[in-house]
């Protein structure tokens, strides 16, 4: 008895001492797990860093992770307000992308989310920029820089006019990863409705022909249409890839009246649709 007087004190203080260890109840886990940083940019005060899977900003759909650092402690904010407006420059005029707006990852504690669709770049990467407008604690800042654009391999984004004389702007998202299966697709559509004011188009319809042109141009059985989903604001569709290779999607648009603005059926004597996306994989 006299010996269990002695323990008890020691058994409450090992529980105490492991309970109340942060590490143990809140390890510190890397919100920035499965992504690779592809730029910072910085101002006196703070730092944003942009972060995506490869690392790097190809033309089409990007989804970009971002956080600031206070640049005094090394800590990042979370809690804050952000904005973003990519521009490119070129010789002859200056245009902006499709972009979302910027909100918390809801899976991490310092990282907020968005996307942007570069719909092109030059030869040598350059020309995109981005100014991030943010306010921490009512304080307003700006930072801007400039980015570099690889241009993706296949064709994930196609900017067209339709017959409404409309300028679209197409991207896809999904799959990422294809596989040899039905997989989910997803794309996005925005129009220009002027050089720096690109809103999503809801309601239309893409219908999805996918074909492989090297072997006879066969097509794949179960594939369904896009059509919109209001909570994502995107498209979403089944698309059938019963082999590896490269396939041509080839797609219609439909504005909501069922009138074709883009895009033909394929038939003996039409290969392709002048609207299309591409994957090889
Ligand atoms: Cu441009």
């Amino acid at each position: 008895m006299k010996k269990l007087k002695f323990i008890l004190p020691i058994l409450a203080l090992i529980v105490l001492f492991t309970s109340c260890n942060p590490s143990d109840d809140n390890p510190i886990v890397d919100e920035t797990d499965g992504l690779q940083k592809v730029t910072e940019f910085s101002n006196q005060d703070h730092t944003i860093e942009m972060y995506t899977k490869s690392g790097k900003f190809y033309t089409g759909y990007n989804e970009i992770s971002i956080r600031i650092k206070n640049n005094t402690d090394n800590t990042y904010f979370n809690d804050y307000t952000i904005n973003w407006m990519p521009k490119m420059v070129m010789p002859s005029m200056t245009h902006s992308c499709p972009k979302s707006t910027i909100n918390k990852d809801l899976e991490a504690d310092s990282l907020y989310k968005g996307y942007l669709v570069f719909q092109m770049t030059s030869a040598d990467n350059s020309g995109w920029s981005i100014k991030f407008i943010y306010t921490i604690n009512n304080v307003e800042y700006t930072i801007e820089n400039t980015i570099s654009v690889l241009q993706a391999p296949r064709q994930r984004v196609t900017v067209f006019t339709g017959s409404d004389g409309v300028r679209y702007i197409l991207a896809m998202v999904n799959p990422s990863k294809p596989e040899i299966a039905v997989n989910d697709m997803e794309v996005t559509l925005h129009k220009m409705e002027n050089m720096m004011s690109f809103p999503i188009v809801p309601d239309y319809t893409i219908t999805l022909d996918p074909r492989m042109p090297s072997m006879g141009n066969h097509s794949s059985p179960n594939n369904t249409d896009l059509t919109y989903n209001t909570d994502e604001m995107m498209y979403n569709g089944d698309l059938s890839l019963t082999m590896t290779g490269y396939w041509k999607l080839n797609l219609k648009l439909l504005n909501p009246n069922g009138e074709i603005l883009k895009g033909e059926d394929i038939t003996d004597n039409v290969p392709s649709s002048s609207l299309y996306l591409e994957i090889e994989f």
